[in-house]
């Protein structure tokens, strides 16, 4: 490329994008914003069938995430295969009922109670897609353990842009957190180098789904302005 320029030797390019005035800034910011306070997590999907062109198209936008020395730390397992559902929901709701019978705290239970949740997931085998998140905590260069950046910061940024693309995507999702999370690995027989981060069903909503009527802080509640 003609105007890119070697920096220590690498390449860099221009980086050319749109900009916007001042008002179309402020009203770009709004509606992006009341489109994004729409989303909630839902736990009572439908088994209608979502493309998998979809589903592609979801991931490849959560890969645009920034991420430590651009390692991309992370893999997207997308899973809509019944047996394989119905195997990650077994091992699921056998953590899950372990964890909520005797692992989690009565503190902890108590915060969940206007969640509705427990430790049945039926949806794991309800929705078309289940995606797993898994980390990827290093990589083999050879036969040397190369460690990656930030893992979990980058990781928890791709899973952030996941959870909007499948919002803008007009589907919805859970941020489901099985504990201790092992079984995915197992079952997807994932590397040794991948460890599960977060399953996220996706699909769509059913007619009668539910959510907690949970209120969000107010930006004087989340946000400190220094000016
Ligand atoms: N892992 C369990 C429990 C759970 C924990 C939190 I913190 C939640 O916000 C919701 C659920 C589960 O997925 O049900």
């Amino acid at each position: 490329m003609s105007d890119s320029k070697l920096i220590d030797g690498f390449e860099h390019i221009p980086y050319k994008m749109e900009s916007f005035s001042e008002k179309e800034m402020t009203e770009r910011s709004k509606s992006y914003f009341d489109w994004l306070e729409e989303r909630r997590s839902v736990r009572d999907f439908t088994d209608k069938a979502v493309p998998k062109a979809v589903i592609e198209n979801l991931i490849k936008t959560a890969s645009t995430a920034p991420s430590g020395a651009h390692k991309q730390p992370w893999t997207f397992c997308a899973v809509s295969d019944p047996a394989i559902k119905k195997q990650i929901r077994i091992a699921a709701e056998a953590e899950e009922k372990e964890s909520y019978e005797s692992r989690m705290s009565e503190r902890w239970k108590e915060d969940l109670k206007p969640m509705g949740t427990n430790w049945q997931k039926p949806f794991l085998e309800t929705v078309p897609w289940l995606i797993i998140v898994f980390k990827r905590v290093y990589e083999m260069d050879g036969d040397v353990k190369a460690n990656n950046y930030y893992v979990n910061e980058s990781v928890g940024i791709a899973t952030g842009m996941l959870i909007s693309a499948i919002h803008n995507a007009g589907l919805v999702t859970l941020t489901h957190t099985p504990s201790p999370m092992n079984f995915l690995a197992n079952i997807l027989e994932r590397p040794k180098n991948e460890r599960a981060f977060l399953l996220l069903p996706v699909g769509y909503p059913s007619s009668d789904a539910l959510v907690p009527n949970n209120r969000r802080k107010g930006l004087e509640e989340m946000s400190v302005f220094y000016e």
